[in-house]
């Protein structure tokens, strides 16, 4: 029998680590759908609504390396475009599998549902191009290549892709075939230059310090990494997306680097050195304090994706993980103690019938954590507070920092539990935010797995509070929910669920929760203006933001 246009899709998918693919159905999604049910190794995993599933896939591609949604035309894929979009501004690969109206309905342009009713089938796939890096309407004759092409776009920009398949294409047979595109490879002779260059500026520094990237994680560089960090000797500090990158527990880690916001030690060592090694990282606005951190370019050596610049040159087609590893074969050690240690959020404080102030709660958190937790933190007070806790080993902190789409932490942390399901997921989310997509606590009660959730309950959007003209103006304020009663209504049946509006109440649900066996749902409540520093910080310096 030949391979049917689905099968042989799916089949490179599963090749390149697709396990599990998240989505919703519809009508002209079934024959793809009804293929991934079918698949032996890749599972179909239902989500509440397509915003949710193309978060979920999103956090499994931060756990696993790629990830995968499938939604049904113009009302299931628009649903999405926003985790589509977040995907694309936080460099993760995610396959969108979308089911169209088939080909003869397409042809005569019919005025069929999901559709504008004005004959064009296009509209949605151009809207959109702009947040993937390579989209495809699929036929049994371009099927092969077009595989090929979106597998290795995604792969070499890390960014989403789109394809769509008309209803009548998936189940065809497939005609022809393609080349497998090899992984690009570098230039030999700019990457030796690159190598020396920075080998070079390296030794010529009296003082030198590394901030690594996301951007090597998204490039599943983790290992090439810290090979680099541990035969350099150098210091290292991360700022807000990149946290965790290389694990926090060890000599070389320095703590966070936030620009002017927080942690003046560390600002004033990466600011001060004679080169600053900038390993994928991204200057964006929460990863530069607000761009008050300082950075001189001709000190900076920046490592990307597919290119290095030292100092005003640039060097091109230079692959990360070449360079990583020639790097480590070559630079000299230095056998430095690192300046600064890293700090943590120092003793819990208040106890019994004490209220939970910041100070109680953040510290408490840090403590919670365990070596090789994921921890999910939702964009808001919480991340902003938990970014400057000290991980312990193993344990990756995740945050949707240049996207920062309210809602996404919730689904994502089912997606990330779905990508490890050994490993404990830790989700931390505002109650604004969770409002946004919480019926997705479901799914993972539906899957047996047992996330720790805690929701900050502070009545109301805090970070918009302290970042707006007046705190207490109407918008943002949120309906009230009894949050700890959700679970339960959602099917959650055995979750450890409770509400905790003291010291004492928390400690006592903190020790429920640790001792693991089953999920817990934990709500706190806290007073409406209990932010941790960095929100703060950001509030005493909301004027000067943004403005030059
Ligand atoms: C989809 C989306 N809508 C709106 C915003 C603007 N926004 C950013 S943070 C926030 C409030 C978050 O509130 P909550 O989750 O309760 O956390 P808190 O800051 O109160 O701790 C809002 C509305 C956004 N980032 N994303």
């Amino acid at each position: 029998m030949p391979k049917t246009v689905i099968e042989h899709v799916l089949g490179r998918l599963k090749e390149i680590g697709i396990n599990d693919i998240f989505g919703v159905p519809g009508d002209f999604a079934c024959p793809v759908q009804d293929a991934i049910v079918d698949h032996p190794g890749i599972n179909w995993i239902g989500c509440c609504n397509e915003l949710n599933a193309g978060y979920a896939a999103d956090g499994y591609a931060r756990v696993h390396g790629i990830g995968a949604v499938s939604t049904t035309y113009g009302v299931g894929e628009l649903s999405a475009i926003n985790a589509i979009s977040g995907a694309c501004a936080e460099h993760l690969p995610v396959f969108h599998l979308v089911g169209m109206p088939n080909t003869p309905t397409q042809g005569r342009r019919a005025l069929v549902h999901h559709t504008l009713g004005n004959g064009e089938f296009e509209f949605f796939r151009k809207m959109t191009e702009p947040v993937v890096c390579a989209s495809a309407i699929i036929t049994p004759q371009n099927a092969a290549y077009e595989t090929e092409r979106l597998i290795a776009e995604a792969l070499y920009h890390r960014r989403p892709v789109y394809m769509a398949f008309p209803s009548d294409v998936p189940d065809q047979a497939i005609l022809g075939s393609a080349q497998r595109l090899d992984p690009t490879l570098s230039d030999g002779t700019n990457l030796r230059a690159a190598a020396d260059a920075i080998v070079a500026a390296l030794e010529e520094a009296d003082t030198a310090c590394i901030l690594p990237g996301i951007l090597t994680v998204r490039a599943g560089l983790s290992e090439q990494l810290q090979s680099f960090i541990e035969a350099s000797g150098l210091p290292f500090a991360t700022m807000f997306g990149d946290k965790t990158v290389v694990d926090e527990q060890q000599p070389a880690y320095i703590g966070m680097y936030d620009g002017r916001l927080m942690n003046e030690d560390v600002r004033e060592f990466v600011e001060s050195c004679d080169r600053v090694l900038a390993i994928g990282t991204l200057m964006t606005d929460f990863n530069s304090g607000a761009f008050t951190a300082c950075l001189d370019p001709v000190k900076t050596i920046e490592i990307g994706h597919h290119h290095s610049r030292v100092g005003s040159r640039t060097y091109p087609n230079v692959e990360m993980a070449d360079l990583l590893t020639e790097l480590a074969g070559r630079v000299a050690r230095q056998n430095r103690k690192a300046p600064v240690k890293p700090g943590s959020l120092g003793p819990a404080v208040g106890s019994d019938n004490d209220e939970i102030t910041a100070e109680a709660l953040y510290p408490r958190w840090e403590n919670f954590l365990r070596p090789n937790d994921i921890i999910v933190a939702e964009t808001g007070t919480c991340s902003m507070g938990l970014a400057f806790a000290l991980m312990p080993k193993g344990a990756t902190f995740h945050n949707q920092t240049l996207w920062g789409a309210i809602g996404w932490a919730t689904p994502a942390a089912f997606g990330a539990a779905v990508a490890a399901p050994d490993r404990r997921v830790v989700l931390i989310t505002g109650e604004g935010s969770h409002q946004l997509t919480v019926q997705e606590i479901t799914q993972l009660g539906r899957r047996g797995l047992k996330p720790i959730i805690f929701v900050l309950n502070n009545s109301g959007y805090l970070i918009e509070r302290l970042l707006c003209k007046d705190p207490e103006i109407a918008y943002n304020d949120v309906a009230s929910w009894r949050y700890s009663e959700i679970p339960y209504a959602l099917g959650c049946d055995d979750w450890f669920t409770a509400r905790v509006t003291t010291c004492g109440e928390l400690d006592k649900a903190l020790i429920e929760a640790e001792q693991g066996g089953r999920a817990a749902y934990i709500e706190v409540v806290t007073d409406a203006y209990a932010a941790s520093p960095l929100s703060w910080k950001l509030h005493e310096n909301v004027n000067s933001f943004y403005t030059s």
